[in-house]
């Protein structure tokens, strides 16, 4: 199935100048890039893209987090583009993620953030119901 999925590198790797390096991976992976930006992510969006995490405990530091510097949001699409990214990606926690991964590879000693948060490089959404909702925040 083609798809179109959502796919944000997280302040902390834009900080670090990760941006080119996994966008790279992604198109070498076989996905295309569809367009790519820079943002500054206002609480709002945050609080919109973040909603299913309302109540969590790492909620309030997420929101933190992701409004701390700026992010790069990409669309992206090809043949199952939602599994793939995520399998790109790696485990949510970068010290179990695998290395091949962009979370095994790229990640910092230090994987939280004085938040409480897991600092890990990218965002990517994980049902097409998903993407199609977290595009819709960043993308007209
Ligand atoms: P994923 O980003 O793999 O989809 P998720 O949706 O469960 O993972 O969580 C969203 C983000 O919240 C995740 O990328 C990092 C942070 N996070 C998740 N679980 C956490 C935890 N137990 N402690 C700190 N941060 C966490
Ligand atoms: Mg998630």
């Amino acid at each position: 199935m083609l798809e179109t999925t959502f796919c944000m590198v997280k302040p902390d790797a834009v900080s670090r100048g990760l941006v080119p390096e996994v966008e790279k991976r992604i198109s070498v992976s076989g996905l295309h890039i569809i367009e790519g930006k820079q943002v500054n992510i206002s609480l709002e969006k945050a609080k919109t893209l973040y909603a299913v995490h309302v109540g969590k405990s790492f909620y309030d530091g997420l929101l933190k987090f992701i409004t701390s510097g700026p992010a790069y949001v990409m669309k992206i699409q090809g043949e199952n583009a939602v599994l793939h990214l995520r399998s790109i990606m790696g485990a949510t926690d970068p010290r179990s993620a695998e290395s091949g991964t962009i979370r095994g590879d790229l990640k910092e000693e230090n994987i939280f953030t004085e938040y409480g948060t897991m600092k890990n490089i990218i965002h990517g959404s994980d049902s097409v119901g998903n993407a199609k909702y977290e595009l819709s925040i960043f993308f007209s």
